[in-house]
């Protein structure tokens, strides 16, 4: 965190906080949903199956009180190894190095080996909130099963704070806002109050079109595909996007274009009304299928990618 003074900075009060927060947990614990939730925005895609996310998204809360900088990761993977996975649990430890606080999400009335695997990764000195997401399960409706449960997660670590949400829903969000404020160290905000992400447009555009393959696709088919901004270009408040969708093999492109084009069809306008609402602007979206095998082992391809 930066050192200068507030006193600078006149418009803020002395006690204004600012810093980083990691939200770490096993794929598919809501961390994505969590985090879209306590920025109000969308940044970071989310998909019911595991392992939806690939890179760090920041995602900025700020008030007059704090510039809280949420850091989503990866699901951490524990049990296949190549090269993709290896590169996302390194995507995460590298995450949580240099953050204030870090956000452990677990999926309420599950603990399982793949949880405290996390909790294993995490670094000594950094405090840990245990948030328990998805509260509105119904069994976790029963106060003494949940009660038991949080003794359960807290027997495996000691958490500076307990938090329990729905992420879906948007339940005791505020309230962890509230809890991880107190925790950031005093300091001048790093970003614009009205920045809700430090990443590109182009990032954004192709992490949408992500989205809908995990989506619109089936089960195994979409991570063996990766996206590639081709072209980005605005013009008049006109946003001109073209994105090729990186196939293993001819198979999987015919899959994913879908009889008479319908499939791509229908990722490509879904993707297309997302970017319009979230860059606020019409947007022209061109997807289409492209052949490039063994991608996922190819440590080389995956740096040219950014991962
Ligand atoms: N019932 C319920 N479902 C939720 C809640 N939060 C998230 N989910 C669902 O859980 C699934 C996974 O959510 P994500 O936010 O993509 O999970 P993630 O931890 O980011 O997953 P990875 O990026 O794959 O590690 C999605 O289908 C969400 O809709 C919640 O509070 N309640
Ligand atoms: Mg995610």
């Amino acid at each position: 965190m930066s050192e200068v003074p507030s006193h600078n900075y006149p418009s803020l009060s002395d006690n204004f906080s600012c810093g980083f927060v990691a939200i770490v947990g096993r794929p598919n614990v809501g961390k994505s949903t969590l985090m879209n939730h306590l920025i109000g925005q969308k940044i970071s895609i989310t998909s019911k199956k595991a392992q939806t996310t690939r890179h760090r998204v920041n995602g900025i809360y700020t008030d007059n009180e704090a510039q809280l900088i949420f850091v989503d990761t990866p699901g951490f993977q524990t049990y296949h190894r190549n090269a993709l996975n290896d590169r996302l649990n390194q995507n995460v430890t590298e995450a949580v190095a240099g953050v204030d606080v870090i956000v452990f999400v677990v999926e309420a009335l599950r603990f399982s080996d793949a949880d405290r695997k996390v909790l294993q990764q995490l670094p000594q000195r950094v405090p840990v909130v245990l948030v328990i997401n998805k509260v509105d399960k119904d069994k976790a409706k029963d106060q003494a099963i949940m009660q038991a449960f949080i003794d359960e997660v807290q027997q495996a670590f000691t958490f500076a704070k307990v938090a329990l949400v729905s992420a879906k829903h948007g339940l005791g969000v505020a309230q962890l806002i509230h809890i991880l404020k107190p925790m950031l160290p005093q300091g001048i905000p790093l970003y614009p109050e009205d920045m809700v992400t430090d990443k590109s447009a182009r990032f954004l555009a192709m992490e949408i079109v992500r989205e809908k393959l995990f989506r619109y696709l089936g089960e195994e088919l979409p991570y063996a595909m990766n996206v590639e901004v081709e072209q980005f270009a605005e013009e008049d408040g006109l946003y001109q996007i073209y994105i090729a969708v990186l196939v293993d093999k001819d198979s999987q492109k015919g899959i994913l274009i879908g009889k008479g084009g319908e499939k791509l069809k229908k990722i490509s306008t879904e993707a297309r009304l997302d970017m319009e609402k979230l860059f606020e602007t019409k947007v022209f979206l061109k997807v289409w299928a492209k052949v490039k095998s063994g991608w996922a082992d190819d440590i080389r391809f995956l740096r040219e990618l950014g991962m």
